[in-house]
């Protein structure tokens, strides 16, 4: 079999996804619907991100294109859901377009499985923030193991036999595992968002070989990058190396009398929904408004940054990067500002406290530091947007800094050059998210690096518009021809294979 890379290689990808009357089972953390109340009644949204969007059309058992019948399974909600929450929660699954199955964790496992080890070890350990892990193990540990427990029993309460279930991310290693030892016949998927480390980093962690056995379970573990992949697959041989051979030509490992495949699949966007909502006029309207208020103030070019709150996304890196482009070329005082919105995230992890403090005290620093007369460099917003709110500032933005430190993939970059329909704003993107591999058109900085940072700065705002409108069209092009759509087609096409693949050994 070739190695799997569908973000260079052709691979077949019909739309039609499963075989007929197979089912799609999803199984995630999070789960892909809000539970609102309104004044004394409960509503359920479903959620807008890529992953719902993407999986909707092959999960939804109403719609007329597909024949396959989709079930998702996931958490029930951020925190225990209260008595009434859970009724409204069962009286209104029904109106989904698909099945719903919610997996309840206790407090102490949203502390110590979701906040703990996932969010406080994984996380920063896969983003090369050593220094960030909390290596704590007593009851961390345990409760990722009974938590990961809980969900691969909900996807073995409500098997059915032609199901096809796909597990995703970090918070759910062991999952693949556990499902096979139950169901040794089973297919089984596996994605994981975020970067998969190298060896000498992957190598630090307590648990490495039961991790690297749960995420074996799968007949195909799917990642952004091919790096990711290479790292996965030199883990295995370095950790396991009595009980897994690995391929590397092929991309695949043999263990438990199984063939598993690996491979890169880079995530994408619903463009053409993306680029449906900003050619609305009255989003156009508000996105011109936004640039008019500015240019009032006397500002001739407006940056933006569009982050989750989180240490993993440079965003300080980013403010002392302006700061100092600020100081080194004067002449752009007031004709440039910079938009930061931060959405915050995690709240209940200790890191994430300090670094909303770590980040208000940079913007109040910089601002007094460098204010002049009714500008101030740095606009910051700490709070959610809407994603009406947050197109304006996508539409009206010359540029955009994309810097994470270290980032799976990183979606704010794809979203910015989509809705560049006319191929106008510059994208500044950090090498280290794995946006990079697809998009080497942008300015791609060192976010280590402020020289590069301020360079790239300085290199958007002066280069000759013709230049920086052909760099941006091959990113578009780019985005536009890997959507979310080719993302799983592409994927679930390997499934199909991967699973041959294991039956025939
Ligand atoms: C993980 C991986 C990988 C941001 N602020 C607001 C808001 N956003 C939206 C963005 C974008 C999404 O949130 C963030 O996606 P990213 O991909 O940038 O980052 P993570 O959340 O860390 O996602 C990442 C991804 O999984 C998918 O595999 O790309 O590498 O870390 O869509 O626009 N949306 C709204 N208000 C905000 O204030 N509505």
């Amino acid at each position: 079999m070739p190695t799997l890379n569908p973000a260079t290689e052709p691979i077949d990808t019909a739309p039609h996804t499963l075989p007929s009357n197979h089912r799609l089972v999803v199984v995630t953390n999070r789960e892909p619907y809000e539970l609102v109340q309104e004044n004394n009644h409960y509503r359920l949204n479903m959620t807008t991100g890529g992953l719902v969007t993407a999986l909707e059309p092959v999960l939804n058992t109403d719609s007329s294109t597909t024949a396959v019948q989709g079930l998702w399974i996931s958490w029930e909600g951020a925190t225990p859901l209260q008595p009434e929450q859970r009724t409204a929660l069962e009286e209104h699954k029904g109106e989904l377009p698909y099945t719903v199955a919610t997996v309840p964790l206790t407090k102490k496992e949203i502390t110590y499985y979701y906040n703990g080890f996932a969010n406080d070890l994984l996380w920063p350990l896969f983003h090369y923030f050593v220094s960030q892990c909390n290596f704590t193990e007593s009851r961390n540990w345990p409760n990722y193991v009974s938590a990961n427990q809980k969900f691969a029993d909900a996807v073995m309460a409500n098997a059915q036999p032609g199901d096809w279930t796909w597990v995703h991310d970090y918070q759910l290693l062991l999952v693949p595992q556990l499902i096979r030892e139950a169901s040794p016949q089973h297919r089984i998927g596996f994605f994981n968002h975020i970067p998969f480390p190298s060896y000498e980093l992957f190598r630090t962690l307590p648990y490495r070989r039961e991790l690297l056995r749960g995420m074996l379970g799968s007949d195909l573990i799917g990642f952004h990058t091919r790096d990711y992949a290479n790292h996965f697959l030199k883990c295995v041989a370095k950790l396991l190396p009595n009980e897994a051979t690995v391929d590397m030509a092929t991309s695949q490992v043999r263990t438990d009398g199984r063939v598993i495949t690996v491979g890169a699949f880079p995530i994408s966007l619903d463009v053409a929904t993306l680029q449906q909502q900003a050619s609305q006029p009255a989003m156009q309207a508000q996105a011109e408004a936004l640039r008019a208020n500015y240019e009032r103030l006397g500002v001739s070019f407006l940056g933006i940054g569009v982050d989750r709150l989180d240490y993993t996304k440079g965003i300080i890196e980013r403010l002392e990067a302006l700061e100092a482009f600020f100081i080194k070329y004067p002449e752009f005082k007031r004709r440039v500002q910079f938009v930061q919105i931060a959405a915050p995230s995690r709240a209940k992890v200790g890191t994430y406290q300090t670094l909303r403090d770590d980040v208000e005290q940079t913007v109040g620093r910089i601002n007094g530091r460098l204010a002049e007369g009714t500008w101030t460099p740095i606009q910051f917003f700490c709070r959610n947007f809407t994603k009406d709110e947050l197109l304006p500032y996508f539409m009206a933005a010359d540029f955009a800094m994309v810097t994470p430190i270290r980032d799976g993939m990183n979606l704010v970059a794809k979203e910015y050059c989509a809705i560049q329909q006319e191929n106008r704003g510059a994208l500044i993107l950090s090498e280290l998210a794995g946006a990079a591999d697809e998009l080497p058109e942008a300015f791609v900085v060192n976010p280590y690096s402020q020289h590069r940072m301020e360079e790239a700065i300085y290199n958007v705002l002066t280069l000759p518009s013709d230049e920086k409108q052909s760099r941006m069209a091959a990113c578009r092009e780019q985005v536009e021809s890997r959507d979310i759509h080719y993302w799983v087609n592409s994927y679930l096409a390997a499934f199909q294979q991967a699973v041959v693949a294991r039956q025939a050994v």
